[in-house]
């Protein structure tokens, strides 16, 4: 089949209204079709998918905190926390409720509605999830929504965290399957589904997404969002897509620059696959400059991680955001 026949249909699926049911798989042809379209084309799709979904004034600040930092056992080559990169982030025991509680009021005072704890472990043990559940609890007593990201979950804990108030909780694909043994060799592919699948059987909304700019091809960007929009028995209700953030003494430090233009594209295609989810331009920001950020709203981002830095390494501080905000006629989704 030519390209440009599978254009054509991909045209013809997005003009004829199909139902947005989960009934449609995504073909990874169909989705490197829309990958190749011009860039224009490309964004107006995913303008008008995006209006009939969403108030396209309104963008969902989400602030994430590192409640138990570096030391990780596993070896994912872009992270800055894995006892396998040299890369001077300290190791750090679990935060106690009193400091997450302040920074989950800090958090409110400047806006944001989601609050989002990171771990890095390769998988809670029951004390940790016990430990966390207690976090979780506090979020939910300052009144944001919740989110965690802890690594693999074993059978149950989905349940308790779930039980505590946990809202989403977050646990990336990352990459394409086929790509995904180049930049981790610690736990499989599958391991992450069976995750998301107990996630998912507790009743806790997902929070799945990806990298982009870690050396994979179009067509393996493609992959990784037919892996995310083909999620059954649906897709992700919040999909971050994380540029990769170059930390020095990680494997991928000097991985050269992804074409920025790319980088919207991937956000369009995620709009246009998984209408209905929040797509949250993730880690990245701050290297990519406010142009590509307008871009990235305008192809369908609706959500943005907000505050003065992401796990361990910088974002743009509050009073820059909400100026960008502004200056675009964008404002903060209200709860
Ligand atoms: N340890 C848990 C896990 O991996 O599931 C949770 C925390 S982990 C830091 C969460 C996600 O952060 C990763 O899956 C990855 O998508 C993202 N991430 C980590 N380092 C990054 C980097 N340097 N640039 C972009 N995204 C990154
Ligand atoms: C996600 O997709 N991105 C966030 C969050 N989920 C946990 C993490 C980004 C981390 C960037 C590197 C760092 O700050 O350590
Ligand atoms: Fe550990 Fe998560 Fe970093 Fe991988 S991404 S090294 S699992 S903290």
């Amino acid at each position: 089949m030519t390209t440009d026949t599978l254009k054509e249909q991909t045209v013809r699926l997005h003009t004829s209204r199909a139902p947005d049911t989960q009934a449609r798989r995504w073909q990874v042809e169909a989705i490197e079709a829309l990958f190749d379209l011009p860039f224009a084309d490309l964004l107006h799709r995913a303008q008008t998918v995006h209006r009939e979904h969403h108030n396209p004034q309104e963008i969902e600040l989400a602030t994430l905190l590192s409640v138990k930092t570096g030391g990780c056992p596993e070896d994912c080559g872009y992270c800055p926390q894995s006892v396998h990169h040299d890369t001077g982030v300290a190791a750090a025991k679990l935060m106690d409720v009193e400091a997450v509680r302040t920074a989950v009021r800090a958090a409110r005072s400047a806006g944001a509605t989601r609050f989002c704890m990171g771990a890095a472990w390769r998988a809670p043990k029951d004390r940790d999830v016990a430990a966390v559940a207690e976090l979780v609890r506090v979020v939910k007593a300052e009144g944001l929504e919740a989110c965690a990201t802890l690594g693999m979950l074993d059978e149950g804990h989905a349940e308790q965290l779930r039980d505590a108030g946990l809202d989403f909780y977050n646990h990336n694909l990352d990459s394409d399957p086929g790509f995904y043994g180049d930049i981790i060799s610690t736990r499989d592919y599958q391991d992450r589904l069976d995750t998301l699948q107990r996630v998912r059987g507790a009743g806790v909304k997902v929070c799945c997404g990806g990298i982009v700019g870690m050396g994979e091809s179009r067509r393996q960007r493609a992959g990784l969002v037919a892996q995310l929009a083909n999620l059954t028995p649906d897709y992700p209700e919040s999909v971050p897509i994380n540029h990769l953030v170059k930390v020095a003494g990680t494997p991928l430090a000097d991985q050269p620059d992804l074409d920025p233009f790319e980088f919207v594209r991937t956000i369009a295609v995620a709009r246009i696959t998984m209408p209905r989810a929040k797509v949250r331009l993730s880690a990245g920001r701050q290297q990519m400059g406010e142009a590509v950020q307008a871009l990235c709203f305008l192809a369908g981002a609706n959500s943005i991680f907000y505050g003065d830095k992401l796990l361990t390494t910088g974002n743009p501080d509050v009073d820059a955001d909400r100026a960008l905000l502004a200056r675009l006629g964008l404002r903060a989704r209200q709860g």
